[in-house]
């Protein structure tokens, strides 16, 4: 199957009855409400093609909100006189409003408001980026041109964002919206290292269940990867400070309590009432249309801002904005997921983890929805990490990803049987954490059964894979197996002493008899 066939409304049609997903229905519009922060006034006549406006709230220095590095609590007590506080916001000021011209002017100057790591933060690899990595007219173009508008959209942040913006913590589901120059505004903080306390994961930090959202670790860092992502959201600026973009992006967190996930045994639910489609040659951000899955760690991002270049880190660094979501993202748990609407892509690349490259500008045509985000929604999944492989097959473990699955696939569906967007997903916890693909193509199609989507399963170049998915689910349509039986004759297998290679022709025997 071609990729581009995929993207037609015809195909959709063929396949699951309907036009392009999108047309269909779209996600809640976005709509201020107790479970819902909206960061701008939302225009009544609906035109998004201008700049909106920030909505005016009181600023909050609490456990419950991002603190602020432009936030008047935001002080520091001058050497040896406690008595006399500063602001800090007007120490980064000063410290990004004098010219820099190379890596170490811009170290310099970001220790000059983070001083407690003068000893510590070297930024090796952004030396090595400007120095010798990136083409030395790109270099210089970014440091003249671009960084002093990367200083402005800095320092714009409190005009930018006039209300407090919540933490998204464990156990809530809770929504909120940006625009996108607002996400800008705090990626461009997160690159200048200026958020308070959010350097790294320390055991006694009020935020050791966050992801450390400033860049110094990725300018620490080393090797090829991390410079080809410095490639990346060097292009995102250069982007951004000529063309402001105006749309929206809406970040959720949705949390199901572990008693309402399915009864997995009991679930009665025919298979065939999810349409499958498989394919080998698309990406998973090419399924337009989609729910696309980020197969993430639980700490959103993974390692986005260190090392990691697999499917997660490649897509935040292709979308920036979904960076921005460390910044208030807690640690999810087993039953919780995060959907990220309207994200923006801006790079192409090419290559894989090891041979990751940034490889050049990406002009995102997806529509928008009626609230100005782009019809793109991202879902953040963590699967488990398996270092033993023996240890998935449990039924812990299978009903942990299946119930993990469901979470975030039931995200917006309604009592209709079935429910698009479908779902866009892939070989989920079958890289960097281990998991077995067989096994994992299952769980999803069984969990997307139950949430009532469709569902295409990109196998990332592997026809074997493709074929073995699309034999199975034909067994499973013909013999009309249900979500219960297929979810038994798995924990069969798991208890089954057989050789873990076999979980399709185990299933080809049990559904035959
Ligand atoms: N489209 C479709 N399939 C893909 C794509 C893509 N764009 N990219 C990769 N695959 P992995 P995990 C396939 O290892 O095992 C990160 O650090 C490919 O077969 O990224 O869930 C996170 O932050 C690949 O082997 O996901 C987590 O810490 C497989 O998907 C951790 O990795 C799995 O991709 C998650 O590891």
């Amino acid at each position: 199957m071609s990729s581009d066939k995929i993207l037609t409304d015809d195909f959709f049609k063929s396949m699951f009855g309907v036009h392009s997903p999108w047309l269909c229905r779209e996600f809640p519009s976005v709509a201020e409400g107790e479970s819902h922060t909206v960061l701008y006034e939302i225009p009544s006549d609906g035109n998004f093609n201008e700049t909106l406006k920030p909505k005016i709230g009181e600023d909050k220095w609490d456990q419950d909100h991002v603190k602020l590095p432009c936030s008047a609590h935001n002080v520091y007590a001058i050497e040896d006189n406690d008595e006399k506080v500063l602001k800090k916001w007007d120490l980064i000021k000063s410290a990004l409003s004098k010219p820099i011209h190379n890596s170490q002017e811009f170290l310099d100057a970001v220790l000059t408001y983070q001083s407690g790591f003068k000893e510590i933060w070297k930024f090796k690899a952004l030396h090595k980026f400007f120095n010798e990595y990136w083409d030395e007219a790109e270099s210089k173009k970014f440091f003249d041109i671009t960084l002093p508008e990367v200083v402005k959209l800095a320092l714009s942040l409190p005009d930018l964002i006039k209300s407090p913006i919540p933490l998204l913590k464990q156990g809530e589901n809770k929504s909120i919206s940006f625009t996108q120059l607002q996400l800008a505004s705090l990626f461009a903080n997160a690159f200048f290292c200026t958020f308070p306390e959010r350097n790294n994961k320390r055991r006694d930090s009020e935020y050791k269940t966050y992801p450390p959202v400033n860049f110094n670790s990725l300018y620490d860092g080393g090797g090829p990867k991390v410079m080809e992502k410095l490639k990346c959201i060097c292009h995102y600026f250069g982007r951004i400070y000529k063309d402001k973009p105006n749309g929206v992006v809406t970040f959720s967190r949705h949390h199901i309590p572990i008693d309402d996930c399915p009864d997995w045994n009991s679930c009665s639910s025919k298979i065939s009432k999810t349409k499958l489609f498989v394919d080998s040659d698309t990406l998973i951000e090419d399924a337009s249309g989609c729910i696309q899955v980020d197969f993430a760690n639980k700490y959103i991002g993974g390692g986005v801002l260190r090392r990691g270049a697999v499917q997660e880190e490649i897509r935040f660094v292709s979308n920036p904005e979904l960076i921005v979501s460390l910044l208030f993202a807690e640690v999810m748990a087993p039953t919780e997921a995060i959907m990220i609407i309207g994200s923006e892509r801006f790079s192409t690349h090419s290559g894989y983890s090891m041979t990751f490259k940034w490889s050049g500008d990406y002009k995102d045509e997806t529509p928008r929805d009626s609230s100005g985000r782009r019809r793109c929604a991202i879902l953040a999944l963590d699967a488990k990490r398996f270092p033993k492989p023996e240890e998935q097959y449990t039924k812990e473990m299978v009903d942990r990803e299946l119930n993990k699955a469901y979470t975030g696939f039931s995200i917006h569906t309604t009592k209709e049987v079935i429910n698009f967007p479908g779902v866009a997903t892939g070989n989920w916890g079958c890289g960097a954490f281990g998991g077995n693909a067989r096994l994992k193509s299952l769980l999803q199609l069984i969990a997307c059964v139950e949430a009532g989507r469709p569902m295409a399963y990109y196998t990332f170049g592997d026809v074997e894979l493709r074929d073995d998915i699309n034999i199975i689910y034909n067994l499973l349509i013909e013999y009309e197996i249900t979500v219960g039986e297929l979810y038994k004759n798995i924990l069969e297998y798991c208890q089954a002493d057989v050789p873990r290679t076999n979980l399709y022709d185990y299933l080809k025997e049990k559904v035959k008899k």
